[in-house]
């Protein structure tokens, strides 16, 4: 059986998991610590400490760059599911580094801020260092107090998906490709903390949301 290793607000563990959930397969989800990937490090042979990572049988599937897609793409394969049609090739790269940067930024900061509640007391020490390491001393801190700036930009942000969507139901016309599982996913990971919701300024983006939360292929 796939396995998908994962923690559960990881932006872009929301987008496989909902890709394997839309697909209509059976798979077990393998939670890790935050701060504890010493399973992908295993399971990798030592070349990745990321997540997701999907496991499927002996093959151990990993992203090899910031911008690939090579979970999404075995997982398309594999199944048939149309993901990544050729006419929508470079249309789609373009749309998912906006999503992978300009819409997960505000969204992983937003859920950050409350980092104590989304992991237990013995995450957390790695978790602060690991963030201030890469963002600085005092930057969770920082971002509580932007917080309103935050949902601002992520409201902004949002505008072209809402134009999008206002005369087709999924972003790239009647049925949904990649680029709306990743939106999806970053959304998830904003929306997991349970104290936001998708701005209401956006309406088709909220029923488009519920329709990427349902949907399963057709058979
Ligand atoms: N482009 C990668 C990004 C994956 C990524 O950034 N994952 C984060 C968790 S959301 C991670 O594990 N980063 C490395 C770390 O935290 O050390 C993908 O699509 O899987």
């Amino acid at each position: 059986m796939i396995e998908l290793v994962q923690f559960p607000w990881s932006p872009f563990c929301i987008v496989q998991r909902r890709i394997l959930e839309f697909a209509g397969v059976r798979f077990k989800i393998v939670n890790i610590p935050n701060g504890d990937r010493s399973l992908v490090w295993k399971l990798t042979k030592q070349r990745y400490y990321g997540v997701p990572v999907l496991k499927d049988g002996k093959s151990v599937i990993f992203e090899v760059s910031d911008d690939s897609q090579v979970i999404a793409k075995y997982l398309d394969s594999k199944f048939s599911l149309g993901l990544f049609p050729a006419e929508w090739e470079g249309v789609q790269s373009i749309l998912w580094r906006y999503i992978e940067n300009d819409i997960e930024g505000p969204c992983f900061r937003l859920t950050d801020i409350h980092w104590r509640e989304l992991m237990p007391p013995r995450d957390r020490l790695l978790f602060l260092r690991h963030k201030e390491r890469k963002f600085g001393r005092g930057c969770l801190d920082q971002w509580r107090t932007q917080e309103a700036a935050l949902l601002q930009q992520l409201e902004q942000a949002l505008l072209p998906f809402e134009e999008m969507l206002t005369h087709q139901p999924f972003l790239l016309g009647d049925r949904p490709r990649f680029v709306d599982f990743d939106l999806y996913g970053m959304l998830g990971d904003f929306l997991y903390t349970g104290h936001y919701s998708l701005p209401p300024v956006h309406p088709q983006i909220q029923q488009w949301h519920r329709r990427v939360a349902t949907i399963k292929r057709s058979p």
